[in-house]
């Protein structure tokens, strides 16, 4: 590859000399050349700008003179990798596209790289427009800060591209694991010797040499980062970049692991602004865990006679009985719960076979834990779980703490089985639960509560 920068400071790019670029360079695999735009300029001198037309503040800098200089320089190209070869001409400007590794990753397959650095307010428009007839041109943005020229942008560019070109990065390894890399995830925090220093101790997990409990840490330590400094990335992530084990931390950091990727997850109590929803979003939920047997009416007529808007608004304005929490993601309901609390410390839950295996007091009930089907598997369920036990561990009945929570659900709903036993849920019995006109058999969970200091 050959890159040629042209400037009206071409000391500044003396820094091109020294490490990894300088290596690249001596090594052969780039040839890089510095011209002076005033070697140019034709009158005494050495003019480069001239004021802008329409008025206004500054400079602008002259098109014939970036004419001249481009014509030749364009031609070094020609002669170093021959007609045919692929050229980009580069102008930094703070108008330009904002560069990313993408992009860098790009220029890295040009063959010769012109980077044209203004000064001033810019380089007269028209150099771009020409160009971009007979190369590729492309005006960058190395951030949303306003440097004094393109100089320090072109050290960027020259830099970022010279470390991919082949052999001038000793370990290739190092571009894999990289930020923005094709990871999508920050890079994680790095450590060396000592293991203590200053008081700060190094993560004992780097320590005990178990491999899949690092990359495990590490990876977890990536989507912290990239959650908090570029939540951009992560909701730019797609499912199929997600690993196991990232739907438990995703969720944890606020994000839902949704097919189409990750989606933010917020889990609060209902307000009476989501009465018509919540409603709309029970009918569709309620009926995703009855059993194919139940016929739709009675399904339906539970459904009217339970979670209608009625209902819930009943729900929501007697908040010492029940408590109503909803997951939004992306700012629609994709999920509810329906806690039962008891009026009186003492209170058993309203069935006897359920009273019957449900002994501590006091004790809630977890009516409802309902997430939309097209998101089941995204970690919703476990947020509103987390969130709505947390929210009653907070909670006292006649100055007491709950002490448990109980739930019912169908005997022959596997799903919810195998969640409940997953997320710490003892089954303790089965209970019988009329839905329309029929009875079902239901298995019976209890989970003990960590009151939680307040
Ligand atoms: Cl590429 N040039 C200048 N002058 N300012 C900038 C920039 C470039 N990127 C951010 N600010």
């Amino acid at each position: 590859m050959r890159i040629d920068v042209v400037t009206i400071f071409p000391e500044y790019l003396h820094a091109l000399r020294l490490s990894l670029v300088g290596k690249a360079v001596e090594g052969g695999v780039l040839a890089l050349g510095v011209h002076d735009l005033r070697d140019w300029t034709t009158d005494r001198h050495h003019t480069v700008d001239d004021t802008p037309l329409g008025g206004g503040a500054g400079m602008v800098m002259k098109p014939d003179v970036w004419g001249r200089a481009l014509e030749d320089v364009l031609a070094l190209g020609v002669s170093h990798c021959g007609p045919e070869g692929r050229t980009v001409l580069a102008i930094p400007t703070p108008s330009g596209e904002r560069l990313d590794q993408r992009r860098v990753e790009d220029l890295a397959g040009a063959d010769h790289l012109v980077i044209a650095c203004g000064r001033y307010e810019g380089i007269d428009s028209r150099v771009a427009e020409h160009y971009a007839r007979r190369v590729e041109v492309l005006e960058y943005s190395i951030g949303d800060y306003v440097l004094n020229g393109g100089e320090a942008a072109a050290l960027v560019l020259v830099e970022a591209v010279a470390r991919l070109l082949p052999g001038v990065v000793g370990n290739p390894e190092s571009l894999a694991e990289e930020s923005h890399g094709a990871a999508g995830l920050l890079e994680y925090p790095v450590y060396t010797r000592p293991p203590l220093w200053r008081g700060l101790a190094v993560p004992d997990v780097l320590l005990s040499g178990h491999h899949a409990r690092i990359a495990r840490w590490r990876r977890d330590r990536a989507l912290e980062r990239t959650s908090a400094r570029r939540p951009d990335m992560v909701a730019a992530l797609t499912a199929s970049q997600l690993e196991r084990g990232d739907r438990e931390v995703l969720t944890r950091l606020g994000w839902a692991a949704t097919p189409a990727g990750p989606r933010p997850l917020a889990v609060r109590h209902a307000t009476g602004d989501d009465v018509a929803h919540l409603a709309e979003l029970a009918a569709e939920t309620f009926p995703l865990a009855c059993p194919d047997h139940l016929p739709a009416e009675d399904v339906a007529a539970f459904v009217r006679a339970n979670l209608s808007p009625a209902r819930f608004r009943e729900y929501l304005a007697d908040a010492g009985r029940y408590l109503v929490l909803v997951a939004e993601l992306d700012g629609e309901l994709a999920g509810y719960t329906l806690s039962v609390l008891p009026r009186a410390a003492d209170e058993p839950p309203y069935a006897a076979d359920v009273e019957a295996v449900v002994t501590v007091r006091p004790v809630a009930e977890l009516s409802k834990i309902y997430v939309r089907e097209a998101v089941h598997g995204s970690g919703i369920s476990q947020a509103l779980m987390d969130a709505t036990l947390a929210a009653l561990a907070a909670r006292t009945v006649e100055g007491q703490p709950l002490v448990g929570v109980w739930l019912g659900t169908n005997a022959r709903n596997r799903r919810a089985h195998t969640f409940y036993a997953r997320t710490g849920w003892e089954l303790v019995g089965t209970r019988h639960f009329t839905v329309g006109g029929r009875v079902e058999d239901d298995a019976v969970f209890l989970r003990r509560l960590v009151a939680s200091p307040s």
